[in-house]
Formats: C-alpha cells, sequence, structure tokens
C-alpha cells in the first residue's frame, strides 16, 4: 500500500525534475560568464599557505549572489595529506561542527617534504595538487572558472582520460564509477529498493583516484550539503562539485597505496570503532514478525536447525501503535519479552530492537518527555514542527539541542532498563535521513496520517497462552540484577560562526541538485528549520542520522558502561564508523542486488571507514528464491555484519526454510566461525590504523589493471580471495586469478595465479570458492561452535600459506571481546621463512587455548617450479599463546 503510494508521489516529482533541467541549462550561459577570482595578500611559511581572493570581474549571480570576498588557506599537514580550504572571509557560510565531525590536528610539515607539492595560478586563482615525487598532476581546477555563491559553488577538477575513480557514495552504481555522463547524487534519502542511479542513505564525499603503477590517491570533500558531483568527458575528463552550500574544504591523501590512502582517510575522518566479538556472530530479522511468540519461534526453530543464530532482532512491529519506546501490550508484553531476551541471554544469544527518530506527537511519555527537556524542532514561528511517519503525527528531535542527549539516554535507560525494561544488547536506527512519509510542504500531517494509514492496524491478536514452543519453559522467571546506570554526558560544543549565511532560500536552492525525492524538503524535515545554535537543516540535513547515531551510542553506553554497543544504523555521514556499523538499507531479493551488495560493502568497509556493514541477506523487498538466498547466506558469511533480513509481506526467508540454504548456511558459518579471531584482528587493525579489513582486488595488486573493475571478488581480511558464484541459478563462475600464488581453501591445493581468468564449474548451492594469498599466516579456530561465546574456548590451528620465495606472515589479535578498555590484550605476529616458522609479539590476554598445529600448505618452489602435494610440514602442537616461539619445519 505504502509503495504504491510512494510511486505515484514519484510520478510526480519527475515532472518537477524537467523543470529542474530546464532551469539548469538557461544557466549554462551565464555559467561561462563567471568571472572567477583573483588571489592576493599571498603569504607562505613553507607549510601553511594562504591568500585573500577576490572576485575578479562582475558577478555572474548565476544561482544566487557572486561571494566578493573569500579566503583561501592551505596547510601541509602531513607528509601525505594536504589540506585547501576555501572559505568567506567573513565567516558566515556555513561550515560542518566540529562537534561533529573533529578535524585533525596539523603537523605543519614543511612544504619541501611532503608528498603533494600545491601550486595557484592568481588570476583567475585555479590551483593545482601534484604528486612530488613524478610532479604528476592529481588535481587541477584550471579546467573551469571557479564559481562561490550564496547558495551554489562549483569547482572542477581535469582528470586524466578514462580514470579509475571509486566511492562518493552512498549509491548502488558500479563500484569503479561510471565516468561519463555521470551524476552523484548526495542528499540523504529513504530510498526504498535501493535504485542505481540515485541518492541514497548516507553521504560520503570521498574518491579514491587510482593511477596503476602511478600510484593512488583520495580526495575528501568536507561538505554536509547537498552536491551533485558530475563526471565526464565532454571535452575532456573531468570531475565537478556543485554544491548548494557549505565551503571548499578539501584533504588530499597522497595514498600512494589504495589501502594507504584509506588509512589517511581514517585519519581525517576517525579511525572505525572496535565491535563487540559477539556481533560477528549471524543475526537474524524481519520486519513482520506477528508476535513476541513468532519471534521465540525462530529462535527454536533455528536451534531444531542447528544453524548458529547469534542474535535475534526485532523490528518495528514490537512497538504500540508504532510508538518508539512503547511495547505493544498485546502482542509483544512486557513479561514476555523479558523472558524472552532471558532465554537468549541464558543461552548465549543476544537481542535487539529498531529505535527511530521520529516521536510519536501527543499522548506518549516520549513526547511529554521530549517537550519538557524542549528537543523538538521547531517552525520558524516557534511551534512545533510535525511530519508524520509510522506511528502517524510526528515530531523530530533537533540533535543539536544540548538537553537532546539527556533526553535520549533518559528513554534509552528507562524502554532499556536490564531490570524491568526490554534489555537489549545491540541497537538498530533507522529512517534517519529524516524520513518523513508526508510530502513537503506537509501543511496537514494528521489529515495525511489518515489519509495514508498510519499507524497501521496490528495484526490480530492470538491467543498464544500455552502454545508450546520448543526449548521455552512457559513458567521462566528472569532473574534478578543489581547493576547500576551512571549518565555520561556529551558536551556539545556551539560556535557562533559559520552557521549560515543569512538572507537564502532555504527550501528551493537555484541550483536544484538531482535529489530522486524532488524538492530538498519533500519526504524529510523542512530544510528551513533552524537547529539549537542557529545552524539550518538545508545545511545540516545530511548529518541527521550521523548526529542520531552519535547520541544512540552515548545512551547505549550509559545504560550498560563499559561495553562496546553494536549500533547500526541507515544513515550516515563521513565518520560515522567512528561510532557505529551501517546496513545497506532496503534493497530487493534479486540477483542483480545480491551482486551489487558486493561493491557496496567493498565502500563502506574499504573507502568510507564504516567497517561494520552488510546488506539485508537474501533481499528485502520482493520474494526470494531458494537458490538466491543460499547463495546469499554464503557470500553475507564473508562481510563484517551478517544479517538475513525481511520486508512486510515477502515470503519467510529464515535460513531454516529449505534445506538446501540451510545447509549452505551452517557451511558457511562454520567456516565464517572458523575464521572469526582472524576477521575480528582485521577489524581491530583498521580501529588502530584504518587499514580495511575487506580489501577490493586493485587494493592487493594495485599493477594489475585487469583488477581495477572488478567488484565480485574481493579479500575478506589481507589473505582469503573471495570469489562468489554471481549468475542467476549458476552453478560456474569465471574467476581472476592475478600473478601470484593461491591455495584451494578447501583442498589446500596450490594454484598458480597467472594475470587470466579461470572458470570454476560445480559449485554446488552450499559452497562459496576461497581462496588463500600466498604470502599469509592464519590462525583459524579448530572447530567452528554454536554461539561466539563457545567459538572462544576452541583451540587454534596456523594455516602457513608460502609466497613465491617460500615466505609468509600473518597476525592474530586477542581480547576479551566485549569491554571498551581492554584490561589486557595479545598482538602477535606470525611468519614464516623457508622452514622456520616463528611467533612474536606481546601476549598479555590469558586463554587457555592453544595452536594444536601448524600447517604449511603446498610445497616450497624447488629448480623454480612448484610443487603440489597438499601439506608439506606441519608442527604438533600445543603451542601456548603465552611468549614467543620458533621451530624448523
Ligand atoms: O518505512 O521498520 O530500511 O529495514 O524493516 C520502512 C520497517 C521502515 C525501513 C528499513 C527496514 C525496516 C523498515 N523500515
Amino acid at each position: 500500500m505504502l509503495n504504491i503510494q510512494l510511486s505515484i508521489l514519484g510520478l510526480v516529482w519527475s515532472a518537477l525534475g524537467s523543470d529542474v533541467v530546464r532551469r539548469q541549462s538557461l544557466n549554462n550561459a551565464t555559467l561561462d560568464s563567471c568571472p572567477g577570482y583573483s588571489a592576493s595578500n599571498v603569504q607562505n611559511d613553507g607549510s601553511r599557505l594562504t591568500a585573500d581572493l577576490s572576485l575578479a570581474g562582475t558577478a555572474c549571480n548565476a544561482y544566487g549572489d557572486d561571494l566578493t570576498d573569500l579566503r583561501l588557506e592551505v596547510e601541509y599537514q602531513t607528509n601525505n595529506r594536504l589540506h585547501v580550504k576555501i572559505y568567506d572571509t567573513a565567516e558566515q557560510v556555513y561550515q560542518v561542527p566540529e562537534s561533529v565531525l573533529p578535524r585533525p590536528s596539523s603537523d605543519n610539515v614543511d612544504a619541501i617534504d611532503a608528498a603533494l607539492s600545491f601550486t595557484y595560478t592568481k588570476s583567475p586563482f585555479s590551483f593545482a595538487v601534484k604528486r612530488a615525487s613524478t610532479n604528476e598532476t592529481l588535481f587541477d581546477t584550471s579546467a573551469a572558472s571557479f564559481i562561490f555563491e550564496t547558495q551554489y559553488i562549483r569547482l572542477r577538477t581535469s582528470l586524466p582520460s578514462s580514470p579509475h575513480l571509486y566511492g562518493l557514495g552512498e549509491h548502488t552504481d558500479p563500484f569503479q564509477l561510471n565516468t561519463t555522463n555521470y551524476t552523484r547524487t548526495m542528499w540523504n534519502r529513504d530510498a526504498y529498493g535501493t535504485p542505481w542511479g540515485t541518492n541514497l542513505y548516507g553521504q560520503h564525499p570521498v574518491y579514491f583516484d587510482h593511477r596503476g603503477e602511478n600510484g593512488t590517491h583520495g580526495v575528501f570533500l568536507l561538505s554536509s550539503s547537498g552536491m551533485d558531483i558530475k563526471i565526464d568527458d565532454t571535452d575532456s575528463q573531468f570531475l565537478e562539485y556543485n554544491t548548494i552550500g557549505g565551503i571548499v574544504d578539501l584533504y588530499f591523501l597522497a595514498g600512494p597505496s589504495p589501502a594507504e590512502v584509506s588509512s589517511q582517510y581514517a585519519e581525517v575522518v576517525g579511525k572505525p570503532v572496535m565491535q563487540p566479538y559477539w556481533g560477528f556472530g549471524f543475526h537474524q530479522c524481519r520486519y513482520g514478525y506477528r508476535d513476541v511468540y513468532d519471534v521465540a519461534e525462530v529462535v527454536a526453530n533455528y536451534s531444531i536447525a542447528n544453524i548458529p543464530l547469534e542474535t535475534m532482532w526485532t523490528d518495528i512491529d514490537y512497538m504500540y501503535l508504532r510508538r518508539v519506546f512503547t511495547l505493544d501490550p498485546e502482542r509483544f508484553p512486557l513479561e514476555k519479552v523479558r523472558e524472552l531476551v532471558n532465554y537468549l541471554h541464558a543461552h548465549q544469544q543476544h537481542y535487539v530492537v529498531m529505535v527511530d527518530p521520529a516521536v510519536a506527537w501527543k499522548n506518549n511519555d516520549a513526547y511529554s518527555n521530549g517537550v519538557n527537556l524542549d528537543v523538538f524542532l521547531k517552525l520558524l514561528n516557534g511551534s512545533e514542527y510535525r511530519g508524520a511517519v509510522w506511528p502517524g503525527v510526528t515530531v523530530f528531535p533537533d540533535w543539536f539541542h544540548p538537553n537532546t542527549q539527556t533526553y535520549w539516554n533518559n528513554e534509552f535507560a528507562s524502554f532499556f532498563n536490564a531490570e524491568n525494561g526490554v534489555d537489549i544488547d545491540a541497537l538498530w536506527i533507522d529512517m534517519n535521513e529524516a524520513s518523513n512519509f508526508c510530502p513537503f510542504p506537509c501543511s496537514d500531517p494528521e489529515g495525511f496520517a489518515e489519509e495514508s494509514g498510519n499507524p497501521p492496524d496490528p495484526p490480530p491478536v492470538r491467543n498464544n497462552s500455552g502454545r508450546p514452543i520448543s526449548g521455552f519453559p512457559a513458567d521462566f522467571q528472569p532473574p534478578g540484577t543489581t547493576a547500576k546506570r551512571s549518565l555520561s554526558l556529551r558536551q556539545t560544543n556551539q560556535s557562533t560562526t559559520a552557521i549560515g549565511l543569512p538572507g537564502r532560500n532555504l527550501l528551493d536552492a537555484e541550483y536544484m541538485i538531482h535529489n530522486a525525492a524532488g524538492a530538498l524538503s519533500n519526504l524529510t524535515i523542512r530544510t528551513d528549520l533552524t537547529n539549537y545554535g542557529g545552524t539550518s537543516q538545508y545545511d545540516t540535513h545530511n548529518l541527521y542520522g550521523t548526529m542520531m547515531s552519535t547520541a544512540s551510542r552515548d545512551a547505549m553506553e550509559a545504560r550498560r558502561p563499559g561495553r562496546r554497543p553494536l549500533i547500526i544504523t541507515r544513515s550516515t555521514f563521513a565518520g560515522a564508523g567512528t561510532h557505529v556499523g551501517h546496513w545497506l538499507g532496503d534493497n530487493l531479493s534479486t540477483w542483480e542486488h545480491y551482486r551489487v551488495s558486493i561493491g557496496e560493502m567493498l565502500e563502506f568497509a574499504a573507502l568510507y571507514q564504516i567497517p561494520m556493514v552488510g546488506a539485508d541477506i537474501c533481499g528485502f523487498g520482493d520474494n526470494t528464491t531458494d537458490t538466491l538466498c543460499a547463495r546469499w547466506a554464503t557470500l553475507g558469511a564473508f562481510g563484517p555484519f551478517y544479517r538475513d533480513h525481511n520486508g512486510y509481506g515477502s515470503v519467510d526467508q529464515e535460513f531454516y526454510r529449505w534445506e538446501s540454504v540451510a545447509e549452505a548456511a551452517r557451511t558457511a558459518i562454520a567456516i565464517r566461525f572458523r575464521l572469526l579471531d582472524y576477521i575480528y584482528s582485521h577489524l581491530w587493525r583498521q580501529s588502530k590504523t584504518g587499514e580495511p579489513l575487506l580489501k577490493p582486488m586493485f587494493f592487493q595488486y594495485p599493477e594489475d589493471a585487469n583488477t581495477f573493475p572488478i567488484s565480485y571478488q574481493y579479500f575478506y581480511g589481507d589473505a582469503i580471495l573471495v570469489s562468489p558464484v554471481t549468475e542467476e541459478n549458476s552453478t560456474s563462475v569465471s574467476i581472476y586469478l592475478p600473478d601470484d600464488v593461491f591455495y584451494d581453501y578447501y583442498t589446500h591445493e596450490r594454484i598458480e595465479g597467472n594475470g587470466s581468468w579461470v572458470t570454476l564449474d560445480n559449485v554446488p548451492f552450499t559452497t562459496i570458492p576461497l581462496h588463500i594469498k600466498g604470502g599469509s599466516i592464519i590462525a583459524l579456530r579448530a572447530e567452528s561452535a554454536n554461539t561466539t561465546t563457545e567459538l572462544r574456548k576452541q583451540d587454534f590451528v596456523v594455516w602457513v600459506a608460502p609466497n613465491a620465495t617460500n615466505q609468509a606472515e600473518g597476525f592474530l589479535y586477542l581480547d576479551e571481546g566485549d569491554a571498551i578498555e581492554q584490561p589486557s590484550t595479545s598482538e602477535i605476529q606470525f611468519s614464516y621463512n623457508d622452514g622456520e616458522f616463528r611467533m612474536t609479539g606481546t601476549f598479555g590476554y590469558e586463554t587457555s587455548s592453544v595452536i594444536k598445529n601448524v600447517t604449511v600448505l603446498g610445497g616450497a618452489p624447488s629448480n623454480g617450479r612448484y610443487q603440489t602435494q597438499s601439506l608439506s610440514a606441519t608442527i604438533d602442537g600445543p603451542i601456548e599463546l603465552t611468549g614467543e616461539y620458533s621451530a624448523s619445519l
């Protein structure tokens, strides 16, 4: 019902779209006449350059008024990072507040020592960034005159032809970006079906420009403004930013390797937060579980099917009339929900529910508590701004308000109270773009809510008392706990500068970005609202989801101090990974969505520094099939966040619904679990250095041009090449093996890659092709288990996969798995050199698990030829993980 309604509205907006095209072509002539700026008063102390930029002629006023006085600030921040900032001298133009995205400090290095160099032309002003070692131009704004207006900025860089570009999310377009006639719009939106070529839930204005043996660099535009980034090759190749606000705030990252760009980007936006070990277990969710008994039955069925279910989730179905912080007293009565949660906890399992930002208007505590603390967004006339979402008419928290954190913490502390509330272990936040069902101007939210049938009628209540669910005793009583909670409040710094130019049209920028939802305010919070502190939704729209994320993380930490809260959000902004993970939203149960999910996962993990990421396994909208779900169950096992989630009304898709899918899931989870410490170690490394836990092929083989467009194969950690079958109902896949040594994961057969495509046939629906990269050492659990808690008790085995010169290395990080401050950790390095195995490092974490054996895969090269016996040597343990060790094989 809702979807039909949304697509009818879609027609209306595309009609609006043609208007946009007309308006923009009218402006093209004007753009050519824009005068640009000229630089004066240049100061350069060798590490920092500043200049005044003044309008170099008659204002063109293409989409607003040209600003006359700008300031340029260039900083050699580190040897690998150059910062170029152009802002208005008056410092009124909106800048992303430090409270939302703290800026990295500058080391002020000497330009002479830096990997990047900055050069400029005075008039008309343009600048170029070059790689110092080769003098190659990476960025050059002389491609078009620079325009800085009240509601429009244009900055174009020329690029070499057919560049290899990645990033600029969130999108479902090809992982390696199109470079002709391509527009990437950024304006966070609720995007059911995650259509290609449109703006989706998050904003990550960073791209990686990969130039093969000449290196990779990154360019990050620190802006939360709505924008179109155009990439095209008319005349010659360019990339052009068209923003409707903000300033030019560019970070250039020198690489030169792709993984180094990732790390350098992490230094700017923050390194990703460490997640609990159990968060890597398998999660089951759906929209449309009818009641708590339905949910319990799914838990029971997983156990009967012998598929390790780590965490059970509940969507908005649990809420009373779809209101946040309420339970439906008939379908999800508190007492039964507590029994369910206690059951899960007693079985080393976990529970998660969804929270939305929109709060039901009137007649509920979450509303009146918010009103008392004055935390909801207001219209310019001071009355509350109202939209309509699931519960009908709603209001929306203003995350900039200093009371909002207290409000949110209080709601969490009481509703999610471990002693007498819903004792969740993790959190799922949705609809935070923010989504509003009520189309702009939404002048009658009550009428709209009624007409659209929100809140919907709940399903009829069943009489379930006494219904037997395997494993759930009817008289199960919750244990009493005495845990104390303390509230730690975050301080927000409200700055009074750069909060936005006055006098703008905050509903419609004259340059209209290609927002797939039409007008800026459509289906979201009105953009002319003022946040506490004076900024406007016009400028901060794209921060809403990330600010909710941060506030929710603080609230989760306050209710369970000291423990890592797993939080999965839909809307993100650059830097969100410092607090939360992300699921890829409302995909569909199609093979195309299955394929696209791989590139999306790589983007978030490897480019945007949000490594805890995953798609809705088996697909959200539409109906899945057994073969698609089986393949997706195995693919999902080789991504960080592994959750089966399903849309309302779609056919059931829990893994146990088909025997083939159940078997695929059991097999894949067993491998995932044996590799869990390996991948957990990679997350830990990413949280320390930014080096990504998933790597696209070109990250590992940056000089092999065949790898540049590959998005269906990738590395899970440094060592494991994942090559899923990608075609519908196919049992074969063509995979690329670079010029390197590989080992079949299952048979340990040594395979010489030679930079060509190889067809794998007869890949059953229960299997996913995996190869180990020569040169790697992996510590695996000797056995899998039913929960991650049990898994942690297993011993290890070590596999050594030598490279062509008979060497290998790897690492293992161990800690207690759940505490934010770890009392003791082990950071272990493994190395292998021509028959000599060594383990070194620190060994602070006490464990009774040992390494049972060390196995060298394949044979060493002899006389320039490779041998193919499957096991060349084994050390039989036990090797204790408490000290250094070395042995010959
Ligand atoms: O308007 O909570 O993306 O995962 O199941 C839809 C119901 C709201 C959208 C989320 C989806 C979730 C659904 N939500």
